[in-house]
């Protein structure tokens, strides 16, 4: 496997920070990826996505093959073209994407079939076309095999039937992907809570042989605690040489207890949509906006922020226009908001790098 040299340039305990380099650029680990679902992180320019520090955003297969659909998104030139982002984006495959918003599925051994949210349409997501979607049509640097994610919480006999499932649909990704030295392929573990489970996931996907290996089924009700025992084992039994990924997380501590168990990339919602609802994530913890505690205040949300978002505007002024309901104060938290989980994650790889990542972890959960 040619593609995606990944360096680890120092250590911490468990925790690893380096580079993962790509043909469109390189993303520094750990790393946060803003989400882009539509074709776009919501609410923001790239070039504001950008100058949050993001170095990868996320796309997601199941609403480029919906709308605009994956065939026109191709004719346009590809993802990254068509919405004007020249760096790297990692696309999910699209199967937790509809058990969570399709109106209607259906899990077969030969794919998913569901009913489109936006007009009831049916649609066939089999793995094969997922990575026609990802690595052909929208021409994705990271593909993410089809897989499913049960629903919490869930008794072990059908924790194992959807990562066994998942396993073989990682076969028939793998087969389907093929070998290409540009973009690269991701495995995703699956098995919830249960230990034995994770362990035959994770020793099915290293047998099939992957870029990078994905932790799902974790962030989906069991709550913090018990997503944090699951990491306790889940990453170490996937290779350290190459990145992980732990899907759809999370919460600033939720990233750093991750980071501290071994975890490489996240992607999370939380700060683009918590944006659109006056939410500001501090290092304090979150605040809301439309307090009225804020009317008056004059300081910036983060005056050390390379982020105008964060560092030129007074709460006072936010709290104004996100009680006036103007579009200005969406932007403008959720470009704060991902610059601040850029500057969360810059920090983390910073603590690492000097060896005091227990230190960050505990004045960091003091704080929230
Ligand atoms: N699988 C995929 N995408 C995901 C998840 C998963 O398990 C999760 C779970 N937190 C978020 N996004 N393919």
């Amino acid at each position: 496997m040619a593609a995606f040299p990944f360096r680890i340039d120092a250590r911490d305990g468990r925790a690893r920070t380096g580079m993962i380099q790509t043909p469109r650029g390189e993303i520094r680990t750990p790393a946060f990826m803003p989400v882009g679902t539509a074709g776009t992180v919501k609410a923001l320019t790239v070039d504001q996505v950008r100058q949050a520090q993001a170095d990868i955003i996320l796309g997601n297969t199941y609403h480029l093959m919906l709308r605009p659909t994956a065939e026109r998104v191709a004719r346009l030139g590809g993802l990254h073209k068509f919405m004007r982002w020249d760096g790297p984006i990692l696309t999910d495959s699209g199967g937790f994407q509809v058990m969570s918003l399709s109106k209607i599925s259906k899990v077969k051994e030969e794919a998913v079939t569901f009913q489109s949210h936006l007009d009831g349409s049916r649609h066939v997501l089999s793995p094969e076309r997922s990575i026609e979607i990802q690595a052909d049509l929208l021409g994705s640097d990271i593909v993410m095999q089809l897989d499913e994610c049960v629903a919490w919480p869930a008794e072990e006999p059908r924790a194992a039937e959807g990562m066994r499932l998942s396993a073989r649909w990682a076969e028939r990704c793998k087969a389907a992907f093929g070998a290409r030295d540009t973009q690269a392929l991701f495995g995703i573990q699956q098995g919830s809570v249960y230990e034995p489970l994770r362990r035959e996931s994770a020793e099915r996907l290293i047998e099939i042989g992957f870029d990078g290996y994905a932790i799902g089924g974790l962030a989906v009700g069991e709550g913090h605690a018990a997503m944090c025992e699951v990491l306790d084992f889940a990453p170490a039994m996937l290779p350290d040489e190459r990145p992980r990924y732990l899907m759809g997380v999370g919460k600033p501590i939720d990233i750093v207890e991750a980071v501290a168990r071994g975890v490489d990339m996240f992607d999370c919602v939380l700060p683009t949509r918590s944006g659109r609802h006056g939410q500001a994530w501090t290092w304090d913890g979150p605040i809301n906006l439309k307090n009225a505690r804020f009317a008056e205040d004059e300081a910036p949300l983060d005056e050390a922020s390379p982020c105008p978002a964060s560092s030129a505007y007074s709460k006072a002024y936010l709290h104004h226009l996100v009680r006036a309901d103007e579009i200005l104060g969406q932007v403008l938290l959720s470009w704060h908001n991902v610059a601040f989980f850029e500057g969360l994650m810059a920090a983390l790889r910073q603590a690492i790098a000097e060896g005091r990542l227990d230190a960050f972890r505990k004045d960091f959960a003091a704080r929230q």
